[in-house]
């Protein structure tokens, strides 16, 4: 399930998920034919979605692994081939031939294939999990670190002409909305053809007209539409709307959320309202699926965060599913979306490499373009805890600073620093995250207060005095079950008392606009990384969590309620 409403009713789509089959490659013997010719009796069956390190013997995989999966088409079609998201690098294969290859993991991208032929097809993938020094996120890194298909493969059938794009943007004035509507239409036939193009909006018909669109061509329909009275998405108060593309044969629906997003008085500012964040971050791993994360427990840890009395998410640290992000509009909780660039042991020469860069901005551009429509995205952010204190950061941030700005000027542009009081990339943005730890890596919980204070003065010589500040991550390792009658390291009493002590002093410091306890559920840590980096990672996992890996409550999760939950009376 990618979605939590169906994206299409025209258009016939099928998810490809199920079991494929499956080698590894560890020697990376090369040629995808050769593979399978020599192996033709796949080693395993493994389910798509899922991370292979979820299975027996593959634990700590971390390489090249070759799916395949063999799929019968009905009568000569069109197909759009969609791969919503494989970890690392990905080539696709169909019946021998290279569709191509993707760089990423938490993004879909997708093959036409006009007039594929009735009968059967051998469709490849060759995923390869390898971390390097260039990778995003780089060899060092503090999750654990799979491999696979995680997301749906899906298989739709285009008519002749098809909806290729619908994008709605607006403007809103009080409770006016213009809406900016954009459809590309695509031409796979030898022939000039025309439609007739209507527009509805919760299946109320606001525009409809005749499309030419030439053979073989695309054609762009922009046109805007003013409305008067729209209802507005508010946190905790959700206001949605379906729009719908459709054409004869062709659909496409898409769903939205008004709302204006500013800042002020170091707040940030929801229709004009501020809203005091109170977060958690959470990443999107559960110990038997690995980053394929099942839509039934994602309602789960979305009713254990409201339970906690959380207004907002930080979606630690990659693009997460849009079925999770259709939950968060749907019950009016705030998102906060990044790309997973893990910056805390990222050597300042990797920023500047080219190859670097240029995954840096396409994971940002397929990110924004993924999760535009999402109205519970209030923040887009570029990075967490790279060296934010050299000029090479800097000139990386600004263009990938400039590109969102460019994709979506609607939204707050953030990042998170670990170097609050020498960080240089301040002016660039809207909102500053700090990520710090003591009470746990450093010194007493109470060292907050004087770095904060410093930190102020700093942010105002350099020009970001008026802007909000986000304690993004702050926290320590509680193992569940541990409790006892005094805080000692690693026991639950000791995170809930860092956690409540660090939130009181959050609380009362004005230009604090809300808070992002790290982190939400235990997470793995990584197998690679921790043999040199992560020493203190008891069980191999992170143990931040105010809920253990299968989201069994913490005493710091029991105090974060009382606390959540008194500071949402007293916002009200
Ligand atoms: C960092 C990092 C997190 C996690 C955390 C920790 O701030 O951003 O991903 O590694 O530290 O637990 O130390």
């Amino acid at each position: 399930m990618i979605r939590t409403f169906p994206e299409h009713h025209i258009r016939k789509t099928t998810l490809l998920d199920g079991p494929w089959d499956f080698v590894k490659d560890p020697e990376n013997t090369g040629q995808q034919q050769k593979w399978f010719e020599r192996f033709p009796h796949a080693e395993k069956s493994l389910y798509v979605p899922s991370c292979w390190n979820n299975e027996l013997h593959l634990y700590d995989y971390e390489g090249i692994a070759w799916y395949r999966k063999k799929l019968r088409t009905e009568d000569t079609q069109h197909v759009r081939l969609i791969l919503h998201a494989v970890l690392g690098h990905a080539d696709v294969y169909l019946d021998g031939q290279h569709l191509g290859y993707h760089y990423g993991g938490y993004t879909p991208f997708e093959f036409i294939l006009p007039s594929l032929p009735a009968g059967e097809h051998e469709l490849i993938v060759r995923a390869d999990s390898t971390l390097d020094r260039l990778t995003i996120p780089t060899e060092v890194v503090d999750w654990f670190h799979y491999g696979g298909i995680i997301r749906s493969v899906e298989l739709q059938t285009l008519p002749d002409i098809y909806i290729d794009k619908f994008a709605i943007n607006y403007e809103l004035d009080g409770a006016a909305a213009d809406v900016k509507v954009q459809v590309r239409f695509n031409s796979l036939s030898q022939a000039d053809g025309t439609v007739l193009f209507t527009l509805s909006v919760d299946d109320q018909v606001i525009h409809s007209e005749q499309v030419l669109v030439g053979a073989g061509q695309t054609k762009e329909l922009p046109f805007e539409f003013r409305w008067n009275d729209v209802r507005l998405w508010n946190p905790g108060q959700p206001e949605l709307y379906l729009f719908r593309a459709a054409i004869e044969h062709d659909d496409k629906y898409e769903r939205i959320g008004f709302r204006k997003i500013e800042t002020k008085d170091h707040r940030v500012l929801i229709n004009g309202s501020p809203v005091y964040l109170r977060g958690v971050n959470r990443h999107e791993e559960h110990p038997e699926w690995g980053f394929a994360f099942p839509p039934k427990l994602m309602r789960k840890d979305l009713d254990i965060i409201i339970e906690l009395g959380c207004n907002t998410v930080r979606g630690s640290h990659y693009p997460q599913s849009p079925y999770w992000l259709d939950l968060l509009d749907e019950n009016g909780i705030v998102f906060w979306s990044e790309i997973p660039i893990w910056g805390a042991a990222l050597p300042n020469e990797t920023v500047c490499e080219p190859l670097f860069q240029e995954r840096a901005l396409s994971m940002l551009e397929e990110m924004v373009h993924m999760h535009i429509h999402h109205p519970s995205v209030v923040f887009w952010s570029v990075h967490n805890e790279i060296d934010s204190r050299t000029q090479d950061a800097y000139e990386l941030t600004k263009r990938m600073v400039e590109l969102v700005r460019k994709l979506d000027s609607s939204r707050l542009v953030t990042y998170a620093t670990m170097h609050p009081l020498e960080d240089v990339l301040l002016p660039l943005f809207d909102v500053i995250g700090i990520n710090k730890y003591y009470g746990w890596y450093e010194g007493q919980v109470e060292g907050f207060r004087e770095m904060l204070q410093q930190f102020h003065k700093r942010a105002e010589q350099l020009g970001a005095g008026d802007k909000p500040i986000l304690m993004t991550e702050f926290g320590g390792a509680g193992i569940f079950g541990d409790v006892g009658w005094e805080p000692r390291l690693f026991s639950e009493d000791y995170q809930a008392h860092i956690v409540t002590e660090a939130l009181a002093i959050f609380r009362e410091d004005p230009r604090i606009g809300g808070t992002y306890i790290w982190q939400f559920a235990d997470i793995r840590g990584d197998l690679k990384s921790s043999g040199r980096h992560f020493r203190d990672r008891a069980r191999s996992f992170n143990n931040k969590g105010l809920v253990n890996e299968y989201r069994k409550p913490k005493q710091s999760f029991r105090e974060v309620r009382r606390i959540y939950r008194a500071w949402s009376e007293q916002d009200q």
